[in-house]
């Protein structure tokens, strides 16, 4: 199954962070060359633009645990909508953001087109809290659980559609920045955490084959989510929330290679580039070459 066709819907979303800078990812990456880089792989390429997402309310938020939650689920279900009738169109979508609470509409446009799906989610984060558990309310830091079904009603079904995500098909990647009540969901959960640590013992090699044995085998659909903020900031100083102790970026390469050859992505997702802290735009070319190998760019 090579990928001939991807459409890219941008996002232009921080309000599930709450921090300025992010909703200038989309137009960044198009500008740095996203869609060249990807037509050069002889793959054809459409861009949808941007969703519309709304403006930062005047008001401050009304649920300080949910914090922008109408706006963040308005732009969501656009998402929703616009993944859904990429998948319809014969073509695998590429989500720009945007923050990572876009996650909660890519995996609900998919959950109406596959029964069974596998995720990697790969971040410095664990994007694993609730309502409930949450410290911060930026509700980019409860799009993973919200996929796999978790936390309350004002997130999970939102969407309208119940979602397809199975939690022991899902593997968090590069985690090295845990909340105390998100860790101990995670270390309840079904959810296989491949931890920086872990990186660090075996490699990266090891690591995605792995990961990818989970998430591949017995799923119909293979969901990747890439959050820039996995990178060590060496590599990648544009992204919302900077991290020490990252994956470098040979090995973020070799992972997304890895991906490619497992003939099984179904859709994917870059976000969280921060143009405004990208010196000499690194984080956006890095994204860009990510992105070309996991659709299939090889050396040789
Ligand atoms: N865990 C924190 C929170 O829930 C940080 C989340 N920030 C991210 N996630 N950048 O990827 O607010
Ligand atoms: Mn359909
Ligand atoms: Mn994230
Ligand atoms: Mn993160």
């Amino acid at each position: 199954m090579s990928i001939d066709k991807v459409r890219i819907v941008g996002v232009p979303l921080d309000l599930g962070a709450n921090r300025r800078g992010i909703d200038m990812g989309p137009d960044a990456l198009r500008n740095d060359g996203l869609l060249q880089n990807i037509m050069e792989l002889g793959i054809e390429v459409e861009d949808m633009g941007n969703v519309i997402t709304p403006p930062r309310p005047i008001d401050p938020p009304e649920n300080i645990k949910l914090r922008y939650y109408r706006e963040v689920i308005c732009a969501c279900k656009k998402v929703r909508d616009f993944v859904s009738e990429s998948i319809d169109d014969d073509f695998l979508p590429l989500v720009i953001g945007g923050d990572h609470s876009i996650s909660m509409g890519t995996t609900a446009a998919l959950s109406k087109h596959y029964d069974r799906i596998g995720m990697l989610w790969i971040d410095a984060h664990g994007d694993f809290n609730t309502e409930e558990t949450t410290i911060s309310g930026n509700i980019h830091g409860m799009s993973f659980a919200t996929s796999v079904g978790r936390g309350t009603k004002n997130l999970v079904g939102k969407m309208g559609v119940k979602t397809k995500v199975v939690e022991e098909k899902c593997v968090l990647i590069g985690a090295r920045d845990l909340d105390p009540l998100e860790r101990e969901e995670l270390k309840k959960s079904k959810v296989t955490v491949l931890t920086m640590r872990g990186i660090d013992e075996v490699g990266m090699c090891k690591v995605m084959k792995k990961a990818l044995k989970i998430a591949c085998e017995d799923v119909d659909a293979l969901h990747v989510s890439f959050d820039l903020d996995v990178m060590d900031p060496v590599y990648a100083p544009g992204v919302g929330t900077p991290v020490q102790g990252g994956i470098t970026y040979r090995e973020a390469h070799l992972a997304m290679e890895m991906i490619s050859d497992c003939n099984k992505l179904s859709s994917l997702e870059m976000v969280e580039l921060n143009p405004i802290l990208d010196k000499y735009n690194i984080t956006g070319k890095l994204a860009i070459d990510l992105i070309t190998s996991a659709l299939g760019k090889k050396i040789l």
